[in-house]
C-alpha cells in the first residue's frame, strides 16, 4: 500500500479522496480529517495523534453531527489539532481560544464547542480566561493536552513544568513548582474535571465523551508525550519510552479529590475522572437574571401605561 498524500497540496480535499479511496480504502476517521492537510507537523513520538483520536472517538459515540462541532484551538503544536479537523474549526491567537469559544457557545448554544489546547497556551497567557470561563459555567469542553513545556518554540518552561525538571529554558532545573490542572479547573467551578495520560487512550475517550455529554465548562487533562522538548532533556527517552513512563507512574484513582493530583518529577501521580457534578450554567444564569427581569420590568412598565 503506498502511502501518495505527500504529493497534494494543501487543502485539496477531493483529490485527496480519490487517492485514499483508490489506494487505501476509507478509513471511519477520515470523514473527521482533512486527509490534504496530511503529512502532520507533529514529530514521530508526540502525543498528539493519540489525544485527537480519542477526541474523534467520542465525537462519534456521541453521533454528534459534524455540522454541530466546532473546535477551537489556540497556538502551539496542540493547536495545529483545529487544521486537521473536517469541522468548523479555529486556530486563534495564543491563550485567546477560550474567549473566541465563549462566543461561540454564547451565539449558538445547539453548537458543541471545544476547545483543544496546550498547557502553556491554557494555563500562561490564557490562564485568566480558563479561571473565569470555568467560573462562568460557560458551556465549554475544555481538552488541555498537558506536555509539560511550551513544545512548538523550542522546548521552554510553561506553568506546567514539574519543579527540578529540565527545559531549554531551565537548564539546571525548573525553580518553580508547576500548576495542578485538575485542581485549578476544580476550584474555578468546572463540573467536569479528568486526567489521562496517552498510556490511557480508552479512558481518555471516556472521559471526553462524558464531556462532551455535560452541559457546562467541563475540563479534561491529556498528558502527552513531547520527546523533542520534554522528553530529551529529562532523559526520558522516545514517546514511546516517555509512555511507558507514564504507564509507570500512575495510579488511577477516580473520584479522587484534585487537591492530590499535583505532580512531582519522577514521583507517582494519580489519573481518573475526578469530579462530576451539575450547575446552572452561563446562559442559564443569565436568562434567570438578567433577560427575565428585563423582560417583566418591561412588561410592568407597559402594564403601567395602559392604566
Ligand atoms: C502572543 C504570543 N506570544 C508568544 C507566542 C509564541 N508561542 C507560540 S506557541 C507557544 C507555546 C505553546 O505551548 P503549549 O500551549 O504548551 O503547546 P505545545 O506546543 O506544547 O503543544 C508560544 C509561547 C505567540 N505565538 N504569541
Ligand atoms: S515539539 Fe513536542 S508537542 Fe510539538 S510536535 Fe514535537 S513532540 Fe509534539
Amino acid at each position: 500500500m503506498k502511502i501518495r498524500l505527500r504529493e497534494l497540496s494543501h487543502f485539496d480535499k477531493e483529490a485527496a479522496e480519490t487517492l485514499i479511496q483508490k489506494d487505501h480504502g476509507l478509513h471511519p476517521d477520515d470523514k473527521y480529517l482533512k486527509p490534504g492537510r496530511i503529512p502532520h507537523i507533529w514529530c514521530p513520538g508526540c502525543g498528539l495523534g493519540v489525544v485527537l483520536t480519542t477526541f474523534i472517538e467520542a465525537v462519534r459515540r456521541n453521533r454528534i453531527p459534524i455540522d454541530m462541532c466546532s473546535v477551537v484551538s489556540g497556538i502551539g503544536c496542540t493547536g495545529r489539532v483545529a487544521g486537521y479537523l473536517d469541522m468548523d474549526t479555529y486556530h486563534t491567537t495564543h491563550g485567546r481560544a477560550i474567549p473566541f469559544a465563549t462566543g461561540l457557545a454564547l451565539a449558538n448554544p445547539q453548537m458543541s464547542v471545544t476547545v483543544f489546547s496546550g498547557d502553556g497556551d491554557l494555563f500562561a497567557i490564557g490562564g485568566n480566561h480558563l479561571i473565569h470561563a470555568a467560573r462562568r459555567n460557560v458551556n465549554l469542553k475544555v481538552i488541555c493536552v498537558n506536555n509539560f513545556n511550551f513544545g512548538m518554540t523550542g522546548g521552554q518552561v510553561a506553568p506546567t513544568t514539574p519543579l527540578e525538571a529540565k527545559t531549554s529554558t531551565t537548564p539546571t532545573g525548573n525553580a518553580e513548582p508547576g500548576f495542578n490542572l485538575p485542581y485549578l479547573a476544580h476550584a474555578a467551578g468546572a463540573v467536569y474535571v479528568a486526567r489521562w495520560t496517552t498510556f490511557h487512550p480508552r479512558q481518555l475517550a471516556h472521559s471526553i465523551s462524558q464531556a462532551l455529554n455535560k452541559k457546562g465548562f467541563t475540563f479534561v487533562e491529556a498528558i502527552a508525550p513531547c520527546p523533542t522538548g520534554y522528553g530529551r532533556p529529562n532523559k526520558l527517552g522516545s514517546g514511546l519510552e516517555e509512555m511507558r513512563f507514564y504507564r509507570d507512574m500512575t495510579e488511577v484513582r477516580n473520584g479522587a479529590d484534585p487537591k492530590l493530583a499535583e505532580i512531582r518529577l519522577r514521583e507517582k501521580f494519580i489519573v481518573g475522572t475526578f469530579h462530576d457534578t451539575d450547575r446552572p450554567d452561563f446562559l442559564e444564569n443569565y436568562d434567570r437574571n438578567v433577560v427575565s427581569r428585563v423582560k417583566s420590568k418591561q412588561k410592568g412598565k407597559e402594564k403601567g401605561k395602559a392604566a
